[in-house]
């Protein structure tokens, strides 16, 4: 026996890509539903590679009654509206928009990282999905915080266009076409142009000057992983279709070499390490892409501190930055609290 799942916002980036992985990690469903926005009810979105089409249900009639778990990945607006009531139908919410995250009774969850907080789920019948650039990092950290203990980070990441959506990734395909052959470069979803060029700006300004998808990983990381780590983030998108990279300084409490380091992290969960320190020895976005591992590479003391590692971390942000991680959530979830059969 099963699970009876939804997918809400089945036509987009992320939505396909939980199709993909419920599929291809085998998860144990009944049946599943495509949900998605009236304008999208019809559209068939294939399950995985299995050839099995599902039409998209409309999310404004879909009744939650019966359904054991819910991967929203439609942004925040839908969230708002819809996954109260999935939850209060009795349907497990696992979001991927940044609605919940930081809400003290809802856990956020990165299943390699803090499974056990997965626990507080039944306050709200909600679970959050951390921001794609905050998995990748927590991942990486997490293991290197248990043997040494963090005290500050500062990363630079560089963020490919699909974590602005379809729309992103199209905008740097037109943008890079029009350069070639000569139209006008027009930004829409960027603030600039893209294509051929970097952009220190993810998500809106705030006060400070920082911007919320910089604040996002400072406060997702606290929850995650631990309120005592000082972190400093700029985020900047790139003309890269899917993976984001980041290249990570970490000072510790205590004593730990780049050999250590990479020790322990070719050890654990959800980390390859590739880190030959010879041409191709390392991992770049594109390989990433359509993996499930976040790669490390380029571990190296850092000489101007105390106990100081620089390290280069890269992976797909559309898996474990979202929709793998989302399925791995459910998976948590069923082994510990919706056991079937
Ligand atoms: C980006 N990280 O690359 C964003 C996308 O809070 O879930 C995901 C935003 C979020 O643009």
């Amino acid at each position: 026996m099963g699970y009876r799942v939804a997918v809400v916002g089945a036509t987009g980036n992320v939505g396909r890509e939980m199709m993909q992985i419920l599929a291809e990690r085998e998860f144990p469903v009944d049946e599943v539903a495509a949900v998605a926005s009236g304008r999208s009810q019809g559209t068939e979105v294939e399950y995985g590679d299995t050839g099995k089409m599902l039409k998209c249900k409309n999310i404004e009639h879909f009744d939650w009654a019966g359904w054991d778990i819910a991967l929203f990945a439609a942004g925040s607006g839908p969230a708002k509206e819809y996954a109260p009531k999935a939850a209060a139908a009795g349907c497990v919410v696992i979001d991927n928009s940044s609605l919940f995250r930081m809400e003290p009774d809802v856990p956020l969850i990165v299943p390699e990282v803090n499974p056990d907080a997965i626990d507080g789920y039944k306050e709200r019948n909600i679970i959050a999905n951390p921001n794609c650039s905050t998995a990748q990092l927590v991942v990486a950290l997490a293991p290197l915080h248990k043997a040494a203990t963090i005290k500050r980070v500062v990363v630079s990441t560089y963020q490919s266009v699909s974590g602005a959506g379809k729309a992103g990734m199209d905008e740097l395909f037109e943008q890079s076409r029009a350069i070639f052959v000569g139209d006008p470069v027009e930004p829409t979803k960027f603030t600039k142009q893209i294509a051929f060029n970097v952009i220190p700006h993810i998500d809106v300004f705030l006060d400070d000057g920082s911007t919320k998808e910089e604040w996002k990983m400072v406060v997702e990381t606290k929850k995650i992983l631990d309120p005592k780590i000082k972190l400093n983030a700029t985020c900047v998108r790139v003309p890269v279709f899917v993976g984001h990279s980041e290249a990570v300084n970490i000072e510790f409490e205590n004593e730990i070499s780049a050999e250590q380091a990479q020790e322990i992290l070719r050890e654990a969960p959800g980390i390859m390490l590739v880190d030959k320190r010879e041409d191709e020895g390392y991992v770049t976005p594109v390989e990433s892409a359509g993996d499930s591992a976040t790669y490390i590479s380029r571990v190296r003391d850092d000489p101007t501190v105390e106990n100081g590692i620089t390290l280069w971390c890269v992976s797909d942000n559309l898996r474990k930055g979202a929709a793998l991680n989302a399925v791995q959530i459910a998976e948590l979830l069923g082994r510990r609290h919706l056991k079937k059969g």
